[in-house]
Order: structure tokens, then sequence, then C-alpha cells
């Protein structure tokens, strides 16, 4: 299992958390939101996601992916 936090930008609220939790769920990863500091904490397996694939998921729902 790798982890990373990802600074975002554009997420105010629990839809948004809701949003990207679920989408992240779809492709076999976990996220955790935190809204206080703008991040996404991701757990995956990088032998079946990729961070790049990750990023995308998160930014296909209408977010900035900062770093
Ligand atoms: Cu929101």
């Amino acid at each position: 299992m790798q982890n990373v936090t990802l600074k975002v930008e554009g997420m105010s609220c629990n839809h948004c958390v809701v949003s990207i939790e679920g989408a992240l769920r779809e492709i076999g990863s976990k996220g955790k939101v935190d809204l206080a500091s703008d991040t996404v904490a991701v757990e995956y397996n990088d032998a079946t996601v990729s961070l790049d694939q990750i990023k995308e998921t998160i930014e296909d729902q209408g977010y900035d992916v900062i770093s």
C-alpha cells in the first residue's frame, strides 16, 4: 500500500467530501478528505492504481490538484 497526501483546491463542504471519497473508492483506493487543510490523504495499491489516475479522478470531480 502507498500513501500520499494531495493538496486539493475547491473543496468546501460535505458534498465535496462525499464526491471525492466516493470516486476514489470506485477506482479501488481509499481517500480521506480534510477540509481544514485542503488535503486528501489517499491510500492505494500502486500495482492496480497509479498516482496519475488518482489525481485525474479528483480533477474529474471538479477540483484542482495542486500538489
Ligand atoms: Cu462541497
